[in-house]
């Protein structure tokens, strides 16, 4: 079960569920928002395609999918893989030891990506800092939850980074993290999936120039040393998210040490059990 938000053909911009591989059902006169509908219990079953037969209906092929957040602020857990931890300790010199420390620790990392009308959806460009000089893209499954910090779907999360800003001193933390651009969602939310069945799933991220790979890896949900409800709770203390909020889970893909992206090149993260999210790259 997917949902989505979309530009429909007639212009107007909707939020609607997947009917099979080529319909969207619109949903937007029967809910206020997308925000609105993951607040709903007993979710699979109320998105079941015979309880909205009177709805519109629109070709796959005629919209553009849009950024799945429309009132979600977006946060990010860093940390969770081992490789993310190993490459940080790597590019930092006086702050390595905090890698190590909090991927070990009982609190993990999160930090604040993106407002959600600042995040990029499907084929938008996603940025690179026009003063960094190495930057990565970071793909990374996105948990979809809501106002009471269940989890009720899953998204595919890219946490753009510049990784000579953030090695150069932690506390450049959010200027690496957070800019132009840098935060690219979609291309729907999947319900219904459980944390077991994430759990297994395979992540790959390929970067294309000038229309040949030049990098290309993959690795496991599986891998996240922490749960999703661990990782919820920890989010949701001392916190309120009125809209519910976005949550991605942490890289475990990193380029090598040589790489960085380039205006022009392509990035596509899939995931198995959601789809594939594709971004051209520009400078910000
Ligand atoms: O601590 C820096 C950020 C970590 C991160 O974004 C990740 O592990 O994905
Ligand atoms: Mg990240």
């Amino acid at each position: 079960m997917k949902l989505c938000r979309f530009l429909a053909s007639t212009g107007h911009v909707a939020f609607g569920l997947f009917e099979g591989s080529d319909f969207i059902i619109d949903l937007s006169n029967r809910f206020r928002s997308l925000g609105e509908i993951l607040e709903l219990d007993d979710l699979p079953a109320r998105l079941d395609a015979r309880n909205f037969t009177h709805e519109k209906r629109f070709p796959l092929r005629e919209v553009k999918f849009l950024a799945p957040v429309d009132g979600q602020e977006v946060w990010c857990a860093g940390v969770t893989y081992l490789r993310s931890k190993k490459a940080r300790m790597a590019e930092s010199d006086f702050s390595a030891s905090a890698y190590d420390r909090v991927y070990q620790a009982e609190r993990p990392e999160l930090f604040f990506k993106s407002l959600p009308e600042k995040v990029v959806g499907p084929h938008e460009a996603v940025g690179i800092r026009s003063d960094a000089t190495w930057s990565v893209p970071e793909p990374e499954l996105a948990l979809a939850l809501n106002s009471r910090g269940k989890l009720v779907g899953f998204t595919i999360g890219n946490d753009m980074s510049s990784r000579d800003i953030e090695g150069g001193n932690l506390l450049y933390l959010p200027q690496a993290k957070t800019y132009r651009r840098s935060c690219a969602l979609g291309p729907c939310i999947v319900v219904g999936p459980s944390e077991e069945e994430a759990r297994a799933w395979e992540i790959h991220l390929t970067i294309e120039r000038n229309g040949a790979v030049v990098f290309q890896g993959q690795t496991s949900v599986a891998q996240i040393k922490r749960s999703f409800s661990e990782l919820a709770q920890y989010l949701f203390r001392c916190q309120e998210f009125p809209r519910g909020a976005i949550l991605l889970t942490g890289t475990g893909i990193v380029p090598p040490d040589t790489f960085t992206l380039q205006n022009g090149d392509l990035v596509r993260i899939a995931i198995s059990g959601i789809g594939s999210l594709e971004n051209p790259v520009t400078v910000v």
